[in-house]
C-alpha cells in the first residue's frame, strides 16, 4: 500500500540522512573542528571571523516558531483513505468516486488549550484534523472529537480562547478549564450550555487518539455533478469504538507520562496496530433546510443520528509515523477552506469565520505566504498560478510572465470549466439586510443540552456531576459557582442540586425552569456503544523468577495485546527482558494488570498492592495468581479474576463500572 502512496514518494525527495556523512556548514563546506570557537590564543576572545560559530548559533537562536494559538499540543501520522464505493450521487469529490480508490492522508490530533509542552490527558476537546492529498488538490477536514462547539459565531472565538487559556496576570493554570475566567465565560454566554455538558463528560478525556470519534462540527455542503446539493456533517468512527479514561487516572497520567497519547499513537503504528476510522456523513437535502426543530446551521447543535442516519463513505488507516516531527507534524497547515470540487460551505457563522482564520494564522506561524511549499503541505497534483516571491520561496518559476490575462504565454496558466475539474461555488440565492444579529432559530441553548444528559448511562451522569464539581470547585469566585449551578439547573435540576451540594453553594433558585424532556439520542453516549476489543491494549504483569510467564504472556500476545513485564529490578527472566521496575512503571499506564509474583523481599507486597489498588479503582481488569496475594475485598469484584482465560475476557470487555467499591 505504501509503495503507491504519492505523498510518501513526494516526501522522499525532501528527506535526507545525515548518518555517516562528513559535517559541513549549511553551504556545504566540510569542517575540521566543531568543538572550539575560533579564538585569539588558546585562552583569548572569540573573533568575528568565526563564520562557522555564527552560522551554527544563529540557526539555533531561530529554531523555534510560534506555537499554534490553539491546538498547540498535537501529534500526527500518515495514512491512507480508501473509498467504500462510488458516492457520486451526493458529491463530485473524486476521492469518493470509486470503490477502493486510495488517497494519502496526514492526520494531526491535538488538545486545544494547552501549550506545546503541556500534558496530553487533560480535560479538553481534542482536535482531529485530516489532510487528504487528493488528485484534485488538498482537502482538509479540520474537526474535533466533540460534534458541536461552545459558540455560534466566530467573532466570539478570541473571547472563548482568552477565557480558557491560563489567566493573563499569572499564567495559571496550564491546559485547564477549571478556573474562574473559563467558567465566567460559560455563565455569561448561555450558548455554551450544550458544549459544556460534552466537555464535562468522558468525551473530554479520551483513552487514546485511536479510540475517539471525530466530527467536522460545522455544516458543509455536498454537491453532485448535476448541481444537486445536500447539507452535510462529517463523522469519523474509530473501528475500536470510543473509550475514555477516568478522571483520577487522567490526572495521574498527566504526571507519569505527559506524552501518553502521542506515545500510544506512535508505538501502535510502529507495532503494526494501525488505527482505523470510518468516514461517515449525515445528509440533509437542500429543500429540507427548515424541517427540523433546531437550526441546521447552528454549530452548537447535533443532528441526532437517530433522526438523520450516517452513511459510511470509506475507511482511513494510519500506517506510518513521521520521520521528523517538526518538518511534518509541526509545519502542517490545515485550513477549512482547502476543499475539492463537490465539497462546499454553508452559512454556519462559525464556519464562515474559520474560513478567514486558518490562512491568517499560518502567515504568522510559518512566517510568510509560501507555507504551501513546505513538503508536508504540497499537494500531490501539480499547481500553477501567478503568485510569486515572498519569504522562503522554493519554486523557481521560469519565464517572464506572472500575470493574467496575458498574450505572451497564450493566457496561461488558464482557468478551466467545472466539467474540466474547475471549482465552482454553489450558487446559493441570498437576500437580506446587512445586520449584526443572530437568527431567533439559534436561541434555544438548553434543549439539546438536556437531550445529552438524558442520553447518558447512570455511570456517565455521575462522571458529569463529578467533573462539574471538580471544575467549579476550583473556581474562586463564589458568584460564578452559583451562576453555573443556576444555569445548569435548566438542563437538569437534580444534577445541579448535587453539584451545588458538592461545591458549597445554595441550591438552584426555585424560579429556574428546567427545559422540557427530549427524546434521548443513544449515539451520544460512550457506554451505550462500547466495542469490546483486545488488540493494542496494554497489560502489565508483575513477575518474579517463580512466575510462569509462557502461560500468561502467550494467550495475551496471540490476541495482539502488548505485554510489559514489571519487577523490582530490571534484567531477564528466562528468555524475556523485564521491561520496567515498580518505579518506572505505573498502573495508570496499563489497560489491565496481572499480579503473577509471589511476594518476597524482591517484590514487596506493599508496592504491588498500590498497583492493584489503582487498577481496581480505575475499573480495569485485574488478574492474580492466588487469592492471598491481594486484599480480600477484591476477590469477587467484577473484572477481578484468577485464570488467564477469565482475564482475557475481563480485559476485552473494557472498564468494569459495576465494581461498586472502586473510588474512580
Ligand atoms: Fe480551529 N483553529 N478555530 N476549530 N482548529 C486553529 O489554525 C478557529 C474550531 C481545529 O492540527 C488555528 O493552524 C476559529 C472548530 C483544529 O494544525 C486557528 C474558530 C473546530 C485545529 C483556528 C475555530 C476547530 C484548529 C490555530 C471559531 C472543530 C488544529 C492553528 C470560529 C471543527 C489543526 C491553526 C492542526 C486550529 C481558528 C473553531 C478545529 C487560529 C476562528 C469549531 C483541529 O486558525
Amino acid at each position: 500500500m505504501e509503495n503507491n502512496n504519492k505523498k510518501v514518494e513526494q516526501l522522499k525527495q525532501f528527506t535526507t540522512k545525515d548518518e555517516g556523512q562528513p559535517l559541513t556548514t549549511n553551504h556545504g563546506l566540510k569542517l575540521t573542528n566543531d568543538e572550539h570557537s575560533l579564538t585569539i590564543g588558546e585562552r583569548g576572545p572569540t573573533i568575528m571571523e568565526d563564520f562557522h560559530f555564527r552560522e551554527k548559533m544563529t540557526h539555533f537562536d531561530h529554531e523555534r516558531i510560534p506555537e499554534r494559538v490553539v491546538h498547540a499540543r498535537g501529534s500526527g501520522a500518515h495514512g491512507v483513505f480508501e473509498s467504500y464505493g462510488d458516492a457520486s450521487d451526493i458529491t463530485m469529490a473524486h476521492f469518493l468516486g470509486e470503490k477502493g480508490r486510495q488517497t494519502p492522508v496526514f492526520v494531526r490530533f491535538s488538545t486545544v488549550a494547552g501549550s506545546r509542552g503541556s500534558a496530553e490527558t487533560v480535560r479538553d476537546v481534542r482536535g482531529f484534523a485530516t489532510k487528504f492529498y487528493t488528485e484534485e488538490g488538498n482537502y482538509d477536514l479540520v474537526g474535533n472529537n466533540i460534534p458541536i462547539f461552545f459558540i455560534q459565531d466566530a467573532i466570539k472565538f478570541p473571547d472563548l480562547i482568552h477565557a480558557v487559556k491560563p489567566e493573563p496576570h499569572n499564567e495559571i493554570p496550564q491546559a485547564q478549564s477549571a478556573h474562574d475566567t473559563f467558567w465566567d465565560f460559560v455563565v455569561s454566554n448561555e450558548e455554551t450550555a450544550h458544549m459544556t455538558m460534552w466537555k464535562m463528560s468522558d468525551r473530554a478525556i479520551p483513552r487514546s487518539f485511536r479510540t475517539m470519534e471525530g466530527f467536522g462540527v460545522n455544516t458543509f455542503r455536498f454537491v453532485n455533478a448535476k448541481g444537486e446539493a445536500h447539507f452535510v456533517k462529517f463523522h469519523w468512527k474509530p473501528v475500536f469504538g470510543a473509550h475514555s479514561l477516568v478522571w483520577d487516572e487522567a490526572q495521574k497520567i498527566a504526571g507519569k507520562d505527559p506524552d501518553y497519547n502521542r506515545r500510544d499513537l506512535y508505538d501502535n503504528i510502529e507495532a503494526g496496530n494501525y488505527p482505523e476510522y470510518e468516514l461517515a456523513v449525515q445528509l440533509i437535502a437542500q429543500e429540507d433546510e427548515f424541517k427540523f426543530d433546531f437550526d441546521i446551521l447552528d454549530p452548537t447543535k447535533i443532528w441526532p443520528e437517530e433522526l438523520i442516519p450516517l452513511r459510511k463513505l470509506g475507511k482511513m488507516t494510519l500506517n506510518r509515523n513521521t520521520d521528523n516531527f517538526f518538518a511534518e507534524t509541526e509545519q502542517i497547515a490545515f485550513h477549512v477552506g482547502h476543499v475539492v470540487p463537490g465539497i462546499d460551505f454553508s452559512n454556519d457563522p462559525l464556519l464562515q469565520g474559520r474560513l478567514f482564520s486558518y490562512t491568517d494564522t499560518q502567515l504568522i506561524r510559518l512566517g510568510g505566504p509560501n507555507f504551501h511549499e513546505l513538503p508536508i503541505n504540497r499537494p500531490v497534483c501539480p499547481f500553477h498560478n501567478n503568485q510569486r516571491d515572498g519569504y522562503g520561496r522554493m519554486t523557481i518559476n521560469k519565464g517572464r510572465v506572472a500575470y493574467g490575462k496575458n498574450s505572451l504565454q497564450n493566457n496561461t496558466p488558464h482557468v478551466v470549466t467545472q466539467k474540466e475539474g474547475g471549482y465552482a461555488h454553489y450558487q446559493e440565492k441570498i437576500e437580506g439586510r446587512k445586520v449584526r444579529a443572530r437568527s431567533l432559530s439559534f436561541e434555544d441553548h438548553y434543549s439539546q443540552a438536556r437531550q445529552f444528559w438524558l442520553s447518558q448511562t447512570d455511570v456517565e451522569k455521575q462522571h458529569i456531576i463529578n467533573a462539574f464539581s471538580f471544575e467549579l470547585g476550583k473556581v474562586e469566585t463564589i458568584e460564578i459557582r452559583k451562576a453555573a449551578v443556576d444555569m445548569f439547573a435548566r438542563v437538569d435540576r437534580a444534577m445541579a442540586e448535587q453539584i451545588a451540594q458538592n461545591i458549597g453553594v445554595t441550591p438552584p433558585d426555585e424560579s429556574i425552569q428546567q427545559v422540557a424532556d427530549q427524546q434521548p439520542s443513544d449515539a451520544v453516549s460512550i457506554l451505550k456503544n462500547q466495542v469490546p476489543f483486545l488488540k493494542s491494549k496494554k497489560v502489565g504483569i508483575i513477575v518474579n523468577t517463580h512466575s510462569n510467564l509462557e502461560e500468561l504472556v502467550t494467550p495475551l500476545e496471540n490476541e495482539g495485546v502488548t505485554v510489559e513485564l514489571i519487577s523490582d529490578k530490571q534484567g531477564r527472566i528466562g528468555e524475556r527482558e523485564i521491561d520496567h521496575t515498580l518505579e518506572t512503571a505505573d498502573p495508570v499506564l496499563y489497560d489491565g494488570l496481572i499480579v503473577a509474583a509471589t511476594f518476597d523481599s524482591v517484590v514487596p507486597k506493599r508496592k504491588v498492592q498500590r498497583f492493584a489498588d489503582e487498577i481496581f479503582n480505575h475499573y480495569k481488569a485485574l488478574g492474580y495468581a492466588s487469592a492471598e496475594l491481594l486484599d480480600k475485598d477484591y476477590a469477587h469484584a467484577p473484572g477481578v479474576v484468577a485464570g488467564i482465560t477469565e482475564f482475557v475476557e475481563a480485559l476485552k470487555k473494557g472498564r468494569h463500572f459495576d465494581r461498586t467499591d472502586a473510588t474512580g
